[in-house]
C-alpha cells in the first residue's frame, strides 16, 4: 500500500465513523427550529426595548411550516444564536447538517407586488410574510438578521433570485450596508462557479458541498454575514413594518432570513456578534466527512420552471 492509497482509505474510514458520530451528537450543538406561523409568536420573540406593538396589528401571510423559532444558531456559525426564521419553504429544513444542494418544499402560495418591484424583471412566488404596527420610543429602528439559501452556489446569477425586503412604511430597509442595493441571491454571493462575478463576496459564507463548503451545521448552502437594519430619526406615531421572502422564478431551492431574538430596537446596543467562530478541528475533520459523503451521494437536478 502506498502512503496516497493510505491516506485515502483513513480519509473513508474517519468519513464513515464521523458521520455516525455527528448524527448521534450534534443535535442539541447546531440550529434547531421550532415551526409556528403564530405571528404574535414571532413578533414577541424579536422585540427589544424602546418599541412598542399596536394591538391586535400583527397579520402573517403563509404556509403554516414556513416560519418558526431558532436556537443555537451560533453553534451552527450563522451569527445570531436565537430569533425567528422566515423561509420560502419548510423552516424545519434550515437544520444542518447540509446533506442537499437543493432543499426544496412547494407551498403553492402568491408571490408578493413589493418583494417584486424590488427584482425588476423577476417575479416571485411562496411570499412569507410578517407585518406589524408599532411605535418606537427613541425615534429609531435597529435590528440584524442573516439571509441564507439553497439557491447559492449553483443559482447564482440566474433568475432564481429569491429576494427578501423588510418594509419600513412601504420602503425597503434591508440594504446591503451602504448601499441602496436590496439583499438578494444576485446581489450578495460569491459568484458561479465560486469565484466568478461575485457580488459583495464579503459579505457571503459559502457552504456549498460542491464547492468546499459544509463546514456549516445548516442546510442552507450559503448565507450572508449579519447585517443591521437602521432605521433613523422616524416621526412620531404609528409606523408599519412589513417582514416579507419569496422564491424567484420558480418554487424551489428554500431561502430564508434569520431575525435576532430582542433586536427590533430603538437603540443599536444589540451588536451583531463576532461572525463564524472556527470550528474545533475535531469538528472540521467530521464536516468534512460529511461533505465528502454528501458529494458522493448527490446528483445534482436540473431546475424545470414550475
Ligand atoms: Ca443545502
Ligand atoms: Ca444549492
Ligand atoms: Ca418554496
Ligand atoms: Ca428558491
Amino acid at each position: 500500500m502506498t502512503i496516497s492509497q493510505f491516506i485515502q482509505k483513513i480519509s473513508m474510514t474517519v468519513a464513515g465513523t464521523a458521520i455516525v458520530a455527528l448524527s448521534s451528537t450534534t443535535t442539541a450543538q447546531a440550529i434547531s427550529i421550532t415551526p409556528t406561523s403564530n405571528g404574535n409568536d414571532l413578533v414577541e420573540e424579536i422585540l427589544g426595548s424602546g418599541i412598542t406593538i399596536a394591538p391586535n396589528s400583527i397579520k402573517y401571510t403563509g404556509a403554516a411550516g414556513a416560519s418558526g423559532l431558532f436556537t443555537d444558531g451560533l453553534s451552527s456559525g450563522i451569527g445570531i444564536d436565537s430569533g425567528i426564521i422566515l423561509t420560502t419553504g419548510s423552516a424545519v429544513d434550515a437544520e444542518g447538517p447540509n446533506y442537499s444542494d437543493q432543499k426544496t418544499t412547494r407551498n403553492g402560495l402568491p408571490g408578493d407586488p413589493d418583494l417584486d418591484e424590488l427584482i425588476p424583471g423577476y417575479s416571485t412566488q411562496d411570499a412569507t410574510i410578517v407585518e406589524f404596527d408599532f411605535e418606537t420610543e427613541g425615534g429609531n429602528v435597529f435590528f440584524n438578521y442573516v439571509f441564507a439559501s439553497e439557491e447559492y452556489i449553483e443559482w447564482t446569477n440566474s433568475k432564481y433570485n429569491d429576494v427578501f425586503g423588510f418594509f419600513l412604511n412601504g420602503e425597503n430597509v434591508a440594504l446591503i450596508p451602504g448601499t441602496s442595493t436590496p439583499v438578494a441571491i444576485n446581489t450578495v454571493n460569491g459568484g458561479e462557479p465560486l469565484g466568478t462575478n461575485a457580488s459583495y463576496p464579503e459579505y457571503f459564507n459559502n457552504n456549498d458541498l460542491d464547492n468546499g463548503g459544509g463546514h456549516f451545521d445548516i442546510e442552507y448552502d450559503g448565507f450572508t454575514n449579519v447585517f443591521t437594519v437602521k432605521a433613523l430619526g422616524l416621526e412620531a406615531g404609528t409606523h408599519r413594518m412589513k417582514l416579507a421572502i419569496a422564491d424567484v422564478g420558480d418554487q424551489q431551492w428554500d431561502s430564508a432570513v434569520f431575525i435576532e431574538a430582542g433586536s427590533f430596537s430603538d437603540m443599536s446596543d444589540h451588536a451583531p456578534e463576532l461572525l463564524q467562530d472556527v470550528p474545533e478541528p475535531s469538528v472540521l475533520i467530521g464536516l468534512f466527512a460529511v461533505g465528502f459523503a454528501g458529494s458522493l451521494l448527490r446528483k445534482k437536478l436540473i431546475k424545470s420552471d414550475n
